[in-house]
């Protein structure tokens, strides 16, 4: 395991659906630690396992009611400890999701709350409506619908800026700051190596007025006290240990924030996700829309916040996917004829860049979105909700479905494909149904297939993974967009210490060339996902359908 950040990758797992193990249909932390090898034979340091702690599961444990127990669904403490202990063994440290914008309304906080307990009530935001009664603000949920919530028996409001059933902590009440400290500090004692906080650039609100032009999020993204209490938290729990992990999933947020968030010298968070990249598939902030992706802004986007972060000092993680994001092959690559030779384009040009790649679960054999037919297939709350948002809107049923087809988060959220036996290894042929459908193609897309064989989806991340380790111009170096204006062409150049890492890759499935392309006497190919792709000469270039290389120097 490396302990340096910059030459570690992390692989994200979606618990309830990596593997099941006591046959309820939803997978267990005993299925993450049974399939410890298979993360170990991949290459990666870290885990980060999205919420498993005690929930109702109306966004899958990102509401949760009990910071400090596990879910019994997902297993005990026992297993935590157990999971924890074993990836240890094997150099992989365990990061876990803490969710502080927001809690269930099952938690205690909430419950004393709802009886009128001032000192909780002042751990959430309970607001007077306007004097004809409506809602205090017009901010929209990220789910839809108002943000905020009646509550009869005080003639108030609250606010949930996610679900109903998630509502916004007040972060000013310092009192709410200390409970999270000691939960941080409660799961570093068990032995936790890093920590993702979900939307932790929401926590600090601003004023609560109407948003005129927008859905309100301006007056929350990156508010007033945000530095202050991430540095407070730094501070507080994780500053102390310098190998601790950290990312904050970062909404909306602008580039000039995240100098700070991720800042060598800041004292806040290692790194940070921002989501700009993924939204080149929606209309402005519009996600709930079908628009091809746009592939000049998708580099435009990629490469500023490559630079920049660099000029500032400042980290990023780097990632397509996740569990709140279609499947990267079937967004920006091909899930038909160019299967393998796109999604090991896309990993190749993520895994070069400067920054802490992640892996969602899956993506390294090359899964693809759901192949769902009918609503009731689907799910997330999120998608459901705006199924019928879409309805109201006059849109049929059938364009409302095809809409949510392409975007929903539950693209990602398929069972993991282990293999070609029933429900794709996720769970045994007699087990309960998986609690959200197999994609059908898991004959064909499968991790035994792929282990098995040398040229697989798998067998190349792995490489990709080990080459950040051994070549510390991937881990370390500069970066310098090329090919900015080509119309298919991705490309850069890392450079140092006189090393020097020149990366392309065609993101379409027509051949092209690439004219200006540097001189690459000297050089000598590191990876490529085409057995004998062209060499480059007399600075020019031809990429076939999807093809990547990697020269170094
Ligand atoms: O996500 C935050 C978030 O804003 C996105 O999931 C967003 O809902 C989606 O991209 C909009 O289209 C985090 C978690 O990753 C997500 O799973 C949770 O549902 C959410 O926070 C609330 O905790
Ligand atoms: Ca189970």
């Amino acid at each position: 395991m490396s302990t340096d950040f910059r030459k570690s990758t992390v692989y994200q797992i979606y618990p309830k659906s990596f593997c099941d193990t006591n046959k309820d249909g939803l997978g267990d932390l005993r299925g993450v630690i049974k399939k410890l090898d298979y993360m170990k034979e991949l290459g990666v340091d870290y885990i980060w396992l999205t919420p498993f702690f005690v929930s109702p599961q109306n966004d899958n444990g990102y509401d949760v009611e009990d910071y400090y127990n596990i879910d019994p669904r997902y297993g005990t403490m026992e297993d935590v400890e157990e999971l924890i202990a074993e990836g240890k063994k094997r150099g992989i440290g365990l990061m876990f999701d803490m969710v502080f914008n927001h809690v269930s309304t099952r938690h205690e906080w909430f419950r004393k709350a709802m009886e009128g307990d001032p000192y909780y009530k002042d751990f959430f935001f309970f607001r007077k409506g306007k004097d004809d009664g409506a809602p205090p603000t017009n901010w929209e949920s990220k789910f839809g619908g108002n943000a905020w919530e009646y509550v009869e028996k005080f003639d108030e409001y609250y606010l949930h800026l996610f679900d109903v059933t998630q509502a916004d902590l007040n972060w000013d009440n310092e009192n709410v700051r200390r409970e999270i400290q000691k939960i941080v500090r409660f799961w570093m004692d068990k032995g936790v190596r890093g920590f993702r906080f979900d939307v932790v650039n929401l926590i600090s609100k601003g004023v609560f007025e109407d948003d005129q032009t927008g859905d309100g999020r301006k007056y929350y993204t990156d508010g007033p006290n945000i530095h202050k209490y991430l540095k407070e938290l730094h501070d507080m729990t994780f500053g102390t240990d310098a190998e601790i992990l950290t990312v904050g999933e970062m909404s909306s947020t602008s580039i000039e924030n995240c100098y700070q968030y991720a800042g060598a010298d800041t004292g806040e968070l290692s790194m940070v996700f921002s989501f700009h990249h993924l939204k080149v598939d929606f209309m402005g902030n519009e996600k709930w829309v079908l628009v091809p992706a746009d592939f000049a802004k998708l580099k435009k986007i990629i490469f500023e916040w490559q630079t920049k972060m660099a000029e500032h000092n400042a980290w990023n993680a780097v990632f397509w996917c996740n569990h709140d994001q279609p499947r990267v092959v079937s967004r920006f690559g091909d899930e038909g004829r160019y299967w393998k030779e796109s999604a090991k384009m896309l990993g190749t040009v993520i895994h070069c860049l400067r920054g802490t790649p992640y892996v969602y679960q899956g993506e390294e054999i090359g899964m693809t979105n759901t192949d769902f037919a009918e609503i009731s297939q689907f799910k997330d709350v999120e998608s459901l909700n705006h199924y019928e948002i879409l309805q109201n809107k006059g849109l049929s049923a059938s364009d409302a479905l095809r809409i949510v087809q392409i975007h929903s988060r539950d693209n990602g959220r398929t069972p993991m494909q282990w293999d070609d036996s029933a429900y794709a290894g996720f769970t045994s042929a007699d087990s309960k149904k998986p609690w959200i459908g197999v994609n059908g193609n898991y004959p064909r897309v499968n991790a035994a297939s792929q282990l098995a064989d040398p040229d697989s989806i798998f067998r190349y991340y792995q490489k990709l993974i080990a080459l950040r380790k051994e070549v510390d111009v991937i881990a370390f170096g500069d970066i310098e967009p090329l090919a900015e204006s080509h119309p298919s062409v991705f490309a850069y150049r890392r450079t140092y210490e006189g090393h020097e890492l020149i990366v392309a890759a065609n993101f379409y499935g027509r051949e092209c060339s690439w004219k200006s392309a540097p001189d690459l006497s000297g050089f000598k190919k590191l990876i490529g996902n085409y057995s004998e792709g062209s060499v480059p000469y007399n600075g020019k270039w031809t990429l076939k359908p999807y093809e990547t290389q990697v020269w170094y120097k």
